[in-house]
């Protein structure tokens, strides 16, 4: 595996590729044209700047988070033809640039959900949470104005104020389409784009949907085994992968997250590890990465990682807020930090273990 950080681009991140250059074994970032709007075909300049920058700062890219899909991608509306050919054009100059792997989504209007973005846990620092009761208990369009009071002054990824003023049309927009609706563009939108990327060696990695289950009566898809190999069978190519999100997929308790890793061993392109701790099924919030400090055993995740030979980018992915750290909730410097020190330092032993 490679151990990377995420990083939102300088215009957007509170953290320096500088810093993230200094966590031990970390040699590569995952980034994105942060401004890019879903839809948009990216230009090769804008990808060839961002490539000079981190690699000016020492650093290398392991990949995109996110490209993102347009909504008539998902809808299936007959404009999408035209998003797809853009998407095949970024595909093209990314891969023209040297770059092997795009994670994306397939979440109807609204990216993760979350209902509080500063929890205060025991110990001080303080976590995105999420609770069913607070959701039940909201309009979608307020879901933003809720949580808008918390987020360090940082734009998060899948809630761009802009998009969150259309709340109302983007779900009129889906009202037609349900789970079997959404599995046909997703085929749609992979059959069309596979050729492009077996052709550049393009690693696609579809990230869960999070929490793992339909929230506002939206169809959600990629939140349990059964769906994902469904996935993996219906346009069966090795490019059509996964980014196994054990903080995604783990929200639903069902989900064997081990067993899941195991039985897609070839598929995983990139993995986002982080841990949850669970008060109850439907209350959970985020933990540090440390299996004591939540209700995963992380050991046990990156064993199955391990053995099903992953050699991709990982990245752990939300952290707590401590230390005093004013950033993108879920993505300050310090918990990120800790937790890739100590993903790294689970894996070695792994390793050492199995010689
Ligand atoms: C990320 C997602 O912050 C997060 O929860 O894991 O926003 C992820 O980047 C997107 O869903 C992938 O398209
Ligand atoms: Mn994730």
């Amino acid at each position: 595996m490679e151990m990377t950080l995420r990083w939102y681009g300088s215009k957007y991140d509170t953290v320096t590729l500088e810093q993230i250059r200094q966590i031990p074994g970390v040699k590569s970032v995952i980034t994105t044209l942060y401004d890019a709007k879903a839809g948009d075909a990216w230009e090769a300049d804008d990808i060839r700047a961002l490539k000079s920058e981190v690699e000016a700062a020492g650093l290398k890219i392991a990949g995109i988070e996110s490209v993102n899909i347009h909504d008539a991608i998902k809808v299936g509306s007959p404009d999408r033809e035209k998003y797809i050919e853009n998407y095949i054009t970024t595909l093209e100059r990314l891969g023209k640039e040297d770059i092997h792997m795009v994670c994306y989504n397939f979440m109807p209007v609204f990216d993760w959900t979350r209902t509080e973005l500063a929890r205060k846990r025991p110990d001080g620092s303080t976590v995105l949470a999420y609770t069913q009761e607070a959701v039940d208990a909201i309009e979608p369009e307020k879901m933003f104005e809720s949580i808008s009071g918390d987020t360090n002054g940082s734009v998060m990824p899948g809630w761009e104020p802009e998009r969150m003023e259309h709340v109302k049309e983007l779900f009129e927009l889906y009202k037609d389409v349900d789970d079997e609706k959404l599995f046909a563009n997703l085929k749609y939108f992979l059959e069309r784009i596979m050729p492009t990327c077996d052709k550049y060696d393009i690693n696609m990695a579809i990230h869960p949907d999070d929490p793992a289950w339909s929230v506002f009566g939206l169809p959600r898809i990629i939140i349990n085994k059964e769906n994902i190999l469904r996935m993996m069978k219906m346009v069966d190519d090795p490019h059509n992968g996964v980014t196994f999100c054990s903080g995604s997929y783990g929200t639903n308790r069902e989900n064997d997250l081990p067993d899941m890793i195991r039985s897609l061993k070839g598929r995983i392109h990139f993995a986002h590890v982080r841990n949850l701790k669970f008060n109850s099924p439907t209350d959970f919030e985020e933990a540090a990465h440390l299996s004591s400090d939540g209700s995963f055993d992380m050991y046990e995740i990156m064993k199955a990682l391990y053995d099903i030979g992953f050699e991709g980018p990982i990245r752990p992915d939300h952290g707590r807020m401590i230390w005093g750290e004013k950033a993108m909730p879920g993505y300050g410097l310090y918990d990120r930090a800790l937790g890739a020190a100590y993903l790294n330092g689970l894996w070695e032993a792994i390793e050492k273990s199995r010689r």
